[in-house]
């Protein structure tokens, strides 16, 4: 039976019209003015956006810090569902290897992790955390199977590569026209201010941000963005978090160097004074890079209105703050890094960039979905409501007010960065694929999300 959502207003990173749109099966078959219900069931949808489903195009649903094996707080069943529910429909997780795993296996593992278990659709960016002759020979094998984006560190040690390796692994996706994207801090420096704040005693939370000031990102991206140019590699910046590191940016591309950036909400509404809350709290915000300055927000908002700044994805990585932040509580170092926020993205930039006036929905729609479809070779089946897409769509209501809550929330960690801050508007039902999942704000059907097939995107 299609489905006919009538007297909505249908809104793209271009524009917005009030149009029907009817669903057959799981695509978007017919859309215009004043459709007739034709056997459809009709679903009246007026005074509701119809929002093509989110992308978080950098999660960690599930991954093991390398610190005492200590595995994050969520998994593929509890984060997808936190994200589905709030209108993020396709997540593109961070499969991680260990070392001396093959990409194959790793790809098993993550297979093994998300089918049967996600609420929303997925795939997954490689990580590349070392090179040899055999991870070489994987990255086409990885293409030939749908996964045509990688991801490479330059901080962690259990993680990251060298510049040459770098360099060699962009020269092999380059041949095939894939996507990297690296995280950005100079590895070498972090470590040193540990061990110098370690050494002087200085132990609390307090520390965090200063081993990884904005000239530890700024360096690494500016020096990432070199390798890339010798490469030949249009690349991504995963998290991008500074001023500094957007100035670098926008020297690369006065050189005509393609980059994409991507940023994250707590970057946007989140400062480095919460890491000197009272007692152990600043642990809750413990994430590489840290929270930054007010003058780093400040920019990084001008370049998500200006366009320097072209997608914004979370990073979620939860860890409990008892028992697994706590791990750290005599040594910031020791605190597992990372923070929750699959579930929180799309009403935070909806309420703090929306409807404050800094960007329209439009723009919106460009930095959370429709962009990053197009980025990674997810367009024109995600990313827009039009005919022949997936009928992913999330009808939001933009007239409810809300308060984020631990409490509340679906993921599965015992705090959020952001508790206590307000709202408005929000997924009131959701489609995945052409079946509703969520209806009104509560998931209905769980685990029905699948593997997404990607091919070489055009737009890069
Ligand atoms: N940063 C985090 O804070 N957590 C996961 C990985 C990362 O880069
Ligand atoms: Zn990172
Ligand atoms: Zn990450």
């Amino acid at each position: 039976m299609s489905i006919l959502l009538k007297g909505g207003t249908v809104v793209s990173a271009k524009a917005r019209r009030q149009v029907d749109v009817r669903i057959d099966g799981e695509k978007i078959v017919e859309m215009g003015t004043n459709l007739t219900a034709a056997g459809s069931t009709v679903e009246d949808v007026s005074g509701y956006f119809l929002l093509p489903g989110f992308i978080d195009a950098h999660t960690h649903l599930e991954l093991n810090n390398g610190k005492g094996s200590m595995g994050t707080a969520d998994n593929f069943y509890t984060g997808s569902k936190a994200a589905v529910a709030k209108g993020t429909t396709t997540v593109i997780d961070m499969a991680t290897p260990s070392k001396g795993s093959s990409l194959q296996d790793c790809l098993k593992a993550w297979d093994h992790l998300a089918q049967g278990n996600s609420s929303c659709d997925y795939t997954y960016h490689m990580s590349i955390i070392e090179w040899n002759p055999s991870i070489k020979a994987e990255i086409k094998e990885m293409i030939d199977v749908g996964i045509t984006s990688f991801k490479m560190y330059m901080a962690y040690d259990n993680l990251r590569t060298k510049d040459a390796e770098i360099f060699e692994a962009m020269r092999e996706i380059r041949k095939y026209q894939a996507m990297l994207g690296v995280h950005c801090e100079n590895g070498d420096m972090v470590n040193e201010m540990i061990a110098q704040f370690v050494a002087e005693g200085k132990l609390s939370p307090h520390y965090h941000p200063l081993t990884r000031p904005d000239s530890v990102e700024a360096e690494a991206v500016e020096r990432y963005l070199m390798i890339a140019d010798l490469a030949g590699l249009p690349v991504n910046i995963v998290h991008l978090s500074t001023k500094r590191s957007l100035e670098a940016v926008k020297r690369a591309r006065a050189c005509n160097q393609k980059v994409y950036v991507e940023t994250c909400p707590q970057y946007l509404v989140l400062d480095d004074h919460l890491y000197d809350g009272p007692g152990f709290e600043g642990a809750k915000y413990v994430c590489s890079p840290p929270l930054r300055r007010i003058c780093d927000q400040d920019a990084l908002w001008d370049g998500v209105i200006n366009g320097q700044v072209n997608t914004i994805s979370t990073d979620h990585c939860s860890f409990n703050f008892n028992e697994q932040k706590t791990i750290g509580k005599n040594d910031f170092s020791k605190i597992p890094n990372g923070m929750p926020g699959v579930e929180t993205r799309p009403e935070l930039i909806y309420t703090y960039g929306v409807t404050t006036g800094k960007i329209s929905l439009e723009r919106m729609i460009g930095l959370l979905s429709e962009d990053i479809a197009k980025q990674f070779a997810l367009y024109p089946q995600k990313g827009i409501i039009q005919v022949d897409s997936d009928a992913d769509i999330v009808i939001w209501d933009p007239n409810t007010a809300g308060v984020i809550s631990a409490t509340t929330q679906l993921q599965n960690v015992d705090y959020t960065p952001y508790d206590g801050m307000q709202t408005k508007g929000h997924a009131r039902s959701v489609y995945l694929r052409g079946q509703k999942v969520v209806e009104h704000g509560q998931v209905i059907a769980e685990r029905q999300g699948k593997f997404i097939f990607r091919k070489i995107s055009k737009t890069h």
